[in-house]
Order: structure tokens, then sequence, then C-alpha cells
């Protein structure tokens, strides 16, 4: 049987939006998902993060459940407002936000669970955004996330394993060109009146490029040697395959799709510059890094932060692409010219589960990037219908049982065949949460919530399944 290496670390996922709720609580200041969620039509069920698995009031509770679950690890992400309610590099920190993670993080540790934190997972502060335009804003962003960044490693060095922004893709091309997330600037004037999809998108990856290598270099030069840890940024991105395989076109139109989503930020990391194909299509759209961007850039990985969920057949496009368009002229479809399809249906319309294209994007990608150390960060589903079953039925979640055995098992062939240097695994969720647009109806946890009872959480059949699952892959010391 393929086997993980004995060091190999694996756990569960959340984010400080999506679960924690508490929002005036101890002095926390807005984020742009807090306003966001309060414009109507914004979120399919009109909720909003306020209070979620109000897990900022359980930590205790989390912790014994990752205990019991037997969670070596945990990825979860700091709420930015909690620590500088404004955001900025001049404006006040909150002590009170400070004590509450560091209190969370020693008591992680003294359960036997290392603490991964995300600086950001999308909850920008609302401040920076009204005040200089927050992710568009190439001098002032990254230097107000720098200082944030300083001010998280010096509070928190119990902490040993850092990352940056959680997806930047998702900010870029959902906040800014699709605006379906916050703060949802697009062209589509149905939607928002204000936002540019064909240059603000380009713009902001470029700024959280330079923000993540901003934090790296400060951790780096000033952090690392005593802290002893890593850094690192996550992308997120889909496997794919050809719609037609003996058509060239479908066969270059589907590494392209790869490029335009995860190497527009892997490249300039691991190859100090983005693809050629995204500059081609793309033109003066797409940001030039200056020097001393590319030399913050160039190098800023410490692992290969890895979100994965889902596979798409690619079919190419003829003709001109759409200003607006940022798929690389292409088009995803979830059946092939065969009539195959990819995987079965989900509550996310995005989402069909592939382990074979999890397996085979692990290898794409360390061939792209000479077999970094990889972290899987995320990996996942959601269940068609999952909200509208009656509780037992939903604690029997068969398709993410599976999916969790599959993934884990492609995963564990990819690292003994193929040489990927794969190190750790966070299954996302923990706990079904606040699925951002979706609101509520699309549950991703492995552990239920129930949201009219006082926020109890009862594990699910795939929350159990993990530890036995990862037991009999990893290697003996
Ligand atoms: C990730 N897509 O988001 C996020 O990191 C999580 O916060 C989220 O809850 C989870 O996946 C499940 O959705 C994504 O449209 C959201 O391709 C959307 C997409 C990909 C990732």
């Amino acid at each position: 049987m393929a086997a993980l290496p004995s060091d190999f670390v694996w756990g569960f996922a959340t984010a400080s939006y999506q679960i924690e709720g508490a929002v005036d609580k101890d002095g926390r200041g807005p984020s742009v998902w807090d306003t966001f969620t309060k414009k109507p039509g914004k979120v399919a069920d009109g909720s909003s993060g306020e209070t979620a698995c109000d897990s900022y009031n359980r930590t205790a509770e989390d912790i014994a459940l990752l205990k019991d679950l037997g969670s070596q690890a945990y990825r979860f992400s700091l709420s930015w407002t909690r620590i500088i309610p404004k955001g900025g590099r001049n404006d006040p920190v909150n002590q009170a936000g400070i004590d509450h993670y560091s209190k969370f993080c020693d008591d992680l540790i003294a359960a036997g669970i290392t603490p991964f934190i995300t600086l950001s997972h999308w909850d920008v502060p609302d401040e920076l955004d009204k005040r200089y335009g927050g992710l568009l804003n190439r001098e002032e962003f990254p230097l107000d996330f720098e200082n944030y960044a300083r001010v998280c490693f010096k509070s928190f060095p119990q902490c040993k394993n850092w990352i940056t922004f959680n997806e930047p893709w998702c900010s870029s091309i959902l906040g800014y060109s699709v605006g379906q997330f916050a703060p949802g600037r697009t062209s589509n004037r149905d939607r928002n009146p204000v936002g540019d999809s064909s240059t603000e998108p380009w713009i902001v990856g470029h700024n959280l490029l330079v923000a993540h290598g901003r934090a790296v270099k400060a951790y780096r030069d000033d952090f690392k040697a005593t802290n002893g840890g890593e850094i690192a940024i996550v992308l997120n991105g889909d496997a794919t395959y050809p719609w037609d395989p003996t058509d060239p076109r479908d066969v270059e139109a589907a590494d392209r799709k790869i490029e335009f989503a995860i190497c527009w930020f892997g490249d300039p990391i691991y190859h100090g510059e983005y693809p050629a194909s995204m500059r081609k299509q793309l033109g003066d759209r797409l940001p030039t890094f200056t020097d001393e961007e590319r030399a913050l850039v160039h190098g800023s990985n410490d692992f290969y932060g890895m979100n994965h969920y889902t596979a798409d057949y690619v079919k190419h496009k003829d003709g001109e692409p759409a200003p607006e368009d940022f798929l690389g002229n292409l088009e995803t479809t979830p059946y092939n010219k065969n009539g195959d399809v990819i995987g079965v249906e989900t509550q996310s319309p995005w989402l069909r589960p592939c382990a074979p294209g999890f397996r085979d994007l692990l290898v794409w990608l360390s061939k792209r990037y000479n077999y970094p150390k990889i972290y899987v960060t995320e990996s996942g589903t959601s269940i068609k219908g999952e909200n509208d079953l009656p509780l037992e039925e939903l604690l029997q979640d068969e398709v993410r049982f599976q999916y969790y055995d599959d993934y884990v098992k492609a995963m564990a062939v990819a690292s003994q065949l193929n040489g990927v240097n794969v190190r750790g695994y966070f299954a996302w969720s923990l706990l079904d949460n606040f699925e951002w647009a979706e609101g509520y109806e699309t549950r991703f946890g492995v552990c239920y919530v129930d949201y009219n009872n006082g926020q109890k959480r009862y594990p699910k059949k795939s929350a159990k399944h993990l530890k036995p699952l990862f037991d009999s892959l990893i290697k003996k010391k």
C-alpha cells in the first residue's frame, strides 16, 4: 500500500470570519466582509458571520473536539481587525485580540496540536478599504500588511507555521472581477456601480504578492532565527483535463487554465515572473514587477501551500478573449467530448470530486516548481442537499467520507510513486460554517453545527475516518 512520510502532519482547517462570530466583542473592528454581508442580495440566505459557529467564545470546546478527532495540527486564521481594529501601521493595536489568540495557541499546544496560522483569510480591515482602496493600493497595502504581520510574529512566538494570505485568486477574481465576494467590485453593473474587471483583479493580485513578499522578508530578517519556523502563501486551483485530448488546442488550454489560476502567483514566487501566457493575453493590464518588488516576491515560499478541491475539463476558445476574461480564453465543463463526467454534483456549483485530479495536479505543480515541500492546506467537499437532511442521515456523510478516503490515498500514491514532497494535509473544514456568498446552506464541515440550538457540534462519519486513515498511511518512525 502507498505510504506517507513519518513526519507527515494532518489536521483540520477553518477561517476567522467563517467560524468566530462575536464580531463586536473585545474591540474588534469591521472587515470588508462585515460591510459586504450587510448589503442586500450579496449572500444567498441573507446571513453573515455575526454569530457563525461562535468559536470565539468556544475555544475550549473546539480544542477538545480537535483532540477527540486525533488532529495533530490545526490551521486557523487570525482576524486582523481583532489585533489592529483599523488595520493600518499607525493605528492602535488591540491587546485583547492579541491575548485571545495567544491563549488559543498556548491551549492548542498544551493539547498536543500544532498551530498553523493564516494571517489573512479574506477579512481585510474595512477601514483600509475606505481609507485608500484596500487591496487596490500598491504602496500602502503592502506596508500595512507587513506591520500587521510583524505584530503577529512578535506576539505569537509559540507558532512556527505561518501563512500570509489564503487564496489570492479568490480575493482578486471573486472580489474584483466577478464581484461575488467582498468588496464586490466588478464591471457587471447589475451587481455593483463601481469596479473594472479588466484591470482591478490583476492589480489586486500583484499587490497581494508584494504584501506577501514584504511579510516574508520581515519574518526572515527579524524573526526566523529565533522563531525557527516557516512561512508561505496558500494558492488554490483545480486539476484540468482537455475536453478533447486529441486536439492540441485543448491540451494547451488545460495547462493555460492552471497558469491563469495558480501560476499567476506561483511563477512570480518560484520563477520571478508572471506566466508568458498571461502576459500575452493581458499585456499592460498585468502589472510589471519593479526590481524591488521582484526581489521581495521571488523565492518567498518556505513551502508550497496548496488548497485543492476539484477538477475540470477544458475546451479552448477561438477568437479574441473578452476584456473581463480571467480563465485564459477557454471554457470549463464537467463533461468531456466523450460525455464522461468529471465527478458527481455537490452543493457547490464549482465542485465535483475527482481524486485522480489531485494526484495529477500534485505531480504537475511539483514538476513546475522543482518538487517543493507541499502542505495541502485545504481539501474537502460539500454534499448536494445535505442541509435538507434529518440529523441522523446528515451525520452519515458517505460522500464526504469517500472523498477523503479517495483524495488522501491519491496523495499517498503521488508521494510514494511520483516523488511528490507532500508533508501535510488539512481537511476543510472542522465545522460547518459561514460559506461566504453561499451563507449557511452549503456545509463543508466534518462536524455538523446546529445553528438553531446553541451552535452545538456533532461529528459526522467523515470526521472519525481521518485518524484511522492517516494512521494506516503514515510510516512509523
Ligand atoms: C476556499 N471557487 O474557497 C476557501 O479557502 C474557504 O474559505 C472556503 O470555505 C472553501 O474553499 C470552500 O468553498 C474557495 O469558486 C471558494 O473555485 C470558491 C472557489 C474555490 C475556493
